[in-house]
């Protein structure tokens, strides 16, 4: 990526139908290869219990650092390009499968649009997405309150930190 004016953002991951390693490790090698993002961070991967709809497989969820030159919302579409591209290699290759890609934060953008809400609106009560974001982002900022991932994470998952 050239120029200097980036802005620091963070993707959730998910999936919990077929090979679920290797279509994070694909989302994120494609995440990589698009002009104006370059991957900075990766989180581990983690197993997590499916949460909202039950009745479904255990999840594999990361989180990953991005710095982009790229609007939020172009951002937005590479991320939906790379879910429907894995969805479409299904049929082919490897059985049922999906991907969900999320933007969680966009420096310190805060933006509510029938399209896009950034923050993302249920970040903070997931522990499968606070969970990596705290592993490789303890200092990051959340907006508008400017209140740390580290903060946020212990307030909400370690009770008596
Ligand atoms: O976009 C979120 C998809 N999702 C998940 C997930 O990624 N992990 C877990 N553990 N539960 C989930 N429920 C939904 S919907």
């Amino acid at each position: 990526m050239n120029g200097d004016d980036f802005i620091i953002a963070y993707i959730a991951l998910g999936s919990n139908l077929g090979d679920r390693k290797a279509q994070l490790d694909l989302a994120i090698e494609l995440l990589g290869q698009a002009e104006g993002i370059e991957v900075s961070a990766v989180s581990t991967f983690i197993e997590t219990a499916p949460v909202g709809y039950i009745d479904q497989p255990d999840f594999l969820n990361a989180v990953v650092e991005l710095q982009t030159t790229l609007s939020p919302y172009t951002l937005l579409s590479v991320c939906n390009s790379i879910e429907q591209d894995l969805k479409r290699k299904r049929i082919v290759h490897w059985g049922p499968r999906t991907i969900d890609l999320d933007i969680l934060l966009y420096g310190d953008l805060v933006l509510t649009t029938e399209k896009l809400t950034i923050p993302h609106p249920r970040m903070l009560e997931r522990r499968f997405v606070m969970q990596p974001l705290f592993e490789i982002a303890p200092n990051a900022l959340y907006p508008p309150g400017k209140r740390t991932i580290a903060e946020l994470y212990r307030a909400k998952f370690l009770v008596g930190f």
